[in-house]
């Protein structure tokens, strides 16, 4: 067994090294490994203060998170929770002085055990947080009450209902260190311990913070005010307050049982389970079996996209946000000068709402080069063409790319319907090319679809996913099937949606419906911002090479709105209606009425149709998509689904995903449903054999 902690005197100083890579979590072992250690340096006669530090690139990043899952019940999770407060109490008592050395992170347990310390030191780059409610639960060692008594309520509150974590300076100041070192951490903890020789300091007994019980009260009430607005369908920030008001209201030993007691509520919950699911999704997503972990990854040092529209324009921002310089090439200089026009507007509307400096706006745009030759591209080390879809275009682009850029470098495609390997082959590079499918805004969706074609190489692939992290974004690898994975999805989502209209649901009904469920924007108020007109396009270019979006019938209702020039918000009409110079959805019954009279083409009774019936037949849709898309392959697991899903079309985390929500209802309801809808809908619903093998043989997707 490898030892958890070394155990090293210096100067009097015992220094104990947490060593359980890659984050030292407190998994199995390691808190009581730090409270024997502790115990043996007050046993030491040799020994005047202990100095508690991290091996590798962090400090303590907190709990074991896969440890929240083998909890059973509410009495286990009481019980344990019950053993580590104990345990830090027994650490707090130390008889010298304790003082935990932070570099890296400090999160979640990570921070409630250097809490635990008489003392706190942190690196100038290191960061400290409680960020359990991303995961759906709250601090659960002590956090919501040492918290506050080092802090205050308001920036306890702050940390614990939005987990972000705050760098040292702001922690400094706070009180919640005591002092930023210099080059080296652990010789500077050392000093700052001797400095403290015979000054024992509890966080648990520390009360100046904490004096005002009304005032503690009052920033929990106004929290609660804030949380109704921002934090909608989620609960663990709401009962992360409720524990912060524990500090307030009741002792040490009272608000840590009531912490106790309300995590124990948060750990059993939907919300918690699906947002563990996603944490291990995000990471999940960057193993491609076939790709080995230390398959070669080129640094991108410099870029280049080519079109400067909507798309290459967001794709521009999101490699100078990364730091990395990059061509930004359109065919003239009207649409380049207009690319660069609107990129400075989003980057001066970020600095008017305060997200960003001026200096770093002026920093980032001038990462930002205009062109419209390919002068420069025989430096970059990747190109993502962004240019219409239009086949023989981009064909003749990847051609122009094979010939000018270096052999080493990416050629990267953004489209979302065309074959990346017809690109492959005009580019001469095969194994170069691949699709790095963006979203809309590209600077802001967090999802990279990248699409391996038949030859892409596993370096290309590598380099890929090492890249979208950098960029900020979560890379997901799929395959090259027609729309790839996300748009494949959405084509059932929207189909569904659609063919409920017809029935007899309503356009604001069913985007209700659905952002009751959780998601940003309902289908129809979304496909208002992308455009009936993009929707249009592609059903044209479908329609020429003989293919539909979706398997089922197909609404004509679109292309009404479509030929009546209704092309959504930019047009002032689209399936809404929008008074001049406003975004607010107005309900047109003409809309009702479009749909009605294509309901009778088809032969439809319209009927009422329920919110639960939407919700329901939409998310049957998507798993069923979701099976089949994975039985051919063309996802690696099913969480990289709910990856896709969830950060290319904002689908609520913490509901889990698609193919979660799937499995929390349980597969042999979901393919019943499939059936009952074939019954209902006609043959178009047929259930994905994947689908149908996991429910009799009682499994899951996940
Ligand atoms: C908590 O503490 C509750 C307490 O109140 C109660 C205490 C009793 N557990 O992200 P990376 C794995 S709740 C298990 O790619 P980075 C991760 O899956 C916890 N595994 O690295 C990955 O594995 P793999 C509160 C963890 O450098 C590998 O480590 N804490 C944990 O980009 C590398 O991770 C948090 O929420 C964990 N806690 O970022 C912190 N953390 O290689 C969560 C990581 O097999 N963690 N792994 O895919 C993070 O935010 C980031 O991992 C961190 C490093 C910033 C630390």
């Amino acid at each position: 067994m490898p030892e958890l902690i070394r155990y090293e005197v210096r100067d009097r100083v015992a220094v104990l090294t947490v060593d359980n890579p890659p984050v030292n979590a407190l998994g199995p072992g390691v808190p009581e490994a730090i409270e024997a250690a502790v115990a043996r340096g007050c046993a030491d006669a040799g020994i005047d203060a202990i100095v508690l530090i991290g091996s590798g690139s962090t400090f303590i990043a907190g709990a074991d998170i896969r440890i929240f899952a083998t909890i059973k019940n509410r009495e286990q999770s009481l019980e344990r929770s019950e053993s580590i407060h104990a345990r830090l109490m027994r650490i707090e008592d130390a008889t010298k002085p304790t003082v935990a050395a932070i570099h890296g992170t400090a999160l979640g347990g990570g921070l409630e055990v250097a809490m635990s310390f008489h003392y706190r030191v942190m690196a100038p780059d290191a960061k400290v947080g409680q960020p359990e409610v991303l995961l759906g639960i709250i601090p659960g060692a002590g956090g919501t009450q040492r918290l506050p008594r080092l802090c205050g309520a308001a920036m306890a509150i702050d940390m614990c209902t939005a987990g972000k974590p705050v760098a040292a300076q702001q922690a400094l100041a706070a009180g919640i260190v005591d002092q930023i070192t210099g080059p080296s951490l652990r010789d500077d903890a050392i000093a700052f311990a001797q400095s403290k020789v015979g000054a024992i300091r509890k966080t648990r007994e520390r009360s100046e913070r904490i004096a005002s019980r009304d005032a503690g009260i009052a920033a929990c009430a106004a929290a609660r005010a804030a949380l109704a607005k921002t934090a909608r369908g989620v609960k663990a920030p709401f009962t992360a307050v409720d524990a912060i008001e524990g500090a307030f209201t009741l002792d040490f030993e009272g608000g840590s049982l009531r912490e106790r007691e309300l995590f124990a509520d948060c750990v059993m919950s939907h919300e918690s389970r699906a947002l563990r699911h996603m944490f291990f999704a995000d990471r999940e997503a960057a193993k491609v079996p076939d790709v080995p972990k230390d398959t070669p990854v080129t640094k991108i040092e410099r870029a280049a996209v080519i079109g400067a529209g909507t798309m290459g324009g967001g794709i521009a921002m999101a490699y100078a946000n990364a730091g990395i310089p990059v061509l930004l090439k359109d065919v003239d200089d009207a649409a380049v000068l207009k690319g660069m026009a609107t990129i400075r507007k989003n980057y001066e509307s970020t600095v008017a709402k305060g997200k960003m400096t001026a200096e770093a706006m002026a920093r980032t745009l001038s990462l930002i080069t205009p062109t419209t030759a390919y002068d420069g591209f025989e430096h970059v080390d990747i190109v993502v063409e962004a240019a219409f879809e239009d086949m023989n275009l981009k064909k003749q682009i990847f051609a122009d790319l094979g010939r000018i850029t270096r052999p080493s470098s990416i050629l990267a495609s953004n489209t979302s319907t065309l074959d990346i390997d017809e690109f492959a082959k005009a580019s001469g590079r095969p194994r170069q090319v691949i699709g790095h499918h963006f979203f809309s805004p590209a600077n802001v969706m967090k999802l990279l679809e990248i699409v391996r074609g038949k030859e892409t190489s596993k370096e290309a692939i590598a380099t890929s996913l090492a890249l979208a992290k950098r960029l900020g974004k979560v890379g997901v690898v799929v395959g090259n099937c027609f729309a790839f994975v996300a748009n494949r999805m959405l084509a059932y989502y929207m189909r569904e949606a659609l063919l409920l209209l017809e029935e007899g649901a309503t356009v604001p009904q069913i985007d209700n419906a659905m952002t009751e469920f959780g998601m940003p924007v309902g289908p129809f108020g979304m496909q208002d911002i992308a455009g009936i007109d993009v929707g249009w396009r592609i059903r044209q270019f479908l329609k020429s090479i003989g293919k539909t979006r979706a398997e089922g019938p197909q609404s004509a209702v679109p292309d009404r709105l479509y030929e009546m020039g209704r092309y959504g918000q930019k047009t002032g009409a689209g399936w809404y209606k929008y008074e001049a110079g406003s975004r607010n959805r107005i309900h047109d019954p003409l809309v009702d009425q479009i749909a009605a009279e294509e309901a009778a083409t088809r032969g439809i009774t319209r009927r009422a149709v329920k919110d639960e019936e939407i919700i329901a037949r939409i998310m049957t849709a998507l798993a069923n998509e979701g099976a089949r898309v994975l039985e051919e392959g063309y996802a690696t697991r099913a969480s990289d689904i709910d990856a896709v899903y969830c950060y290319g079309f904002g689908y609520p985390r913490h509901v889990g995903g698609p193919m979660f929500y799937a499995d929390a209802i349980g597969l042999p309801t979901v393919l019943a449903r499939v059936k009952q809808y074939r019954e209902q809908c006609g043959d178009y619903w047929q259930p994905a054999a994947l689908l149908e093998k996991l429910a009799a043989e009682g499994k899951s997707f996940n």
